[in-house]
């Protein structure tokens, strides 16, 4: 199929599309550091998988594959200073955060250098130092304490901003409704961002919610809310723009709907039998890394050759964390086995 007639197909049925074009503000140097961050998240993602399949990775993992464009355009703007809490999708908020992707691999591998010391593996990567307050297991579980870390920074007077991410399916807790009245009340400086890949595992979002417009529940609350299209990083990145600004101001929280489509089975060995995945065909069209590169092409904000180059890069720096955690660090010893569990105080062996 060509890739026009995908476009204008995909235009009738996926009803976030939108067409790609700079936004003001947004320069050449930050456009290729969002590129570089998109291909660091998908080369990270496109290793893990084999590595799982022979046994080096261990637990289980969710790829981001094709949703980078939601962790980057938004993170990206953050500050050192800013939180994150992320979902068991979580390996791209991190590597935008500016995490360690050494420390990632080897708490992959369950090795002792990895973030948690290889104990908690894919989804429970946590690392204050950048503003990470988390990956759970538990969808939905980040929202709460996002609101939490929201309400630090008004209590301290700082201009500090949270961004919390949770899935369409993870949008149905009910601690999220409940933490999204007490941010709009309280005006506290946090943004919601629904990543609607439109499945939550085997279920097709539509058929668990009465408003497939997920955007909408915010506007319930009195929160500003947008929808983006998931794969167009410069509608995000000029949506969270806006909504970092009014954070920063004190003008309280944003909801933020980014429609994108899960191209991969749920985690990694997920064959996605339950779905047909031929309706994926054209959005590989749009892919955000593709439609980014292409773009900047059109509008000579860059060359092919650079690009390549920032690929190549990415790749480099992904084989480099998989020799760190493969050949440099090391299983925890079995005399370890309760260290960790408490922060302080008694362990009860
Ligand atoms: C509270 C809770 N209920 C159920 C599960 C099982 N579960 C794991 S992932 C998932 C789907 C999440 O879907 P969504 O929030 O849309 O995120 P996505 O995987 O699509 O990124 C479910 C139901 C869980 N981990 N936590
Ligand atoms: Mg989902």
């Amino acid at each position: 199929m060509k890739n026009s007639k995908c476009i204008e197909e995909l235009k009738k049925e996926f009803d976030a599309y939108t067409d790609m074009y700079l936004p003001e503000g947004l320069g050449r140097e930050e456009q290729l550091k969002m590129y570089s961050t998109m291909w660091v998240m998908r080369k990270f993602e496109e290793a893990v998988k084999p590595l799982w399949m022979a046994n080096k990775v261990h637990g289980y993992y969710h790829p981001y594959i094709t949703e980078e464009a939601i962790g980057t355009g938004i993170i990206s703007q953050l500050k050192k200073e800013d939180y994150i809490g992320s979902t068991h999708r979580g390996h791209g908020h991190l590597i935008a955060k500016g995490g360690d992707i050494n420390k990632m691999m080897a708490e992959l591998f369950g090795k002792e250098e990895g973030y948690n010391h290889g104990r908690g593996g894919s989804m429970h990567i946590t690392d204050m130092s950048v503003g990470m307050l988390g990956a759970s297991g538990i969808v939905g579980a980040a929202v709460a304490p996002a609101v939490g870390s929201a309400l630090k920074s008004w209590i301290k007077g700082t201009d500090d901003v949270t961004v919390v991410f949770f899935g369409d399916g993870g949008a149905n807790a009910g601690s999220v409704s409940e933490s999204m009245n007490m941010a709009a009340a309280w005006k506290l400086p946090v943004i919601f961002v629904c990543e609607n890949n439109q499945w939550a595992i085997a279920t097709d979002y539509t058929r668990i919610t009465g408003e497939p417009d997920l955007y909408k529940r915010g506007i319930g609350f009195g929160i500003p809310s947008y929808r983006c299209d998931g794969f167009n990083i410069y509608q995000i990145w000029e949506t969270a723009k806006a909504a970092i600004e009014r954070a920063r101001a004190g003008e309280g929280p944003t909801f933020i709907e980014c429609k994108t489509m899960r191209m991969l089975g749920h985690h990694a060995t997920d064959d996605s039998w339950y779905r047909d995945m031929s309706v994926c065909d054209k959005y590989w069209e749009i892919e955000p890394i593709k439609r980014m590169g292409e773009f900047m092409i059109e509008e000579n904000i860059a060359t092919q050759e650079e690009l390549d180059a920032i690929e190549q890069e990415a790749i480099k720096k992904v084989e480099a964390s998989i020799e760190y955690a493969d050949t440099q660090c090391h299983e925890p010893s079995l005399d370890s086995f309760y260290d960790y569990i408490y922060t302080d105080g008694e362990v009860i062996k």
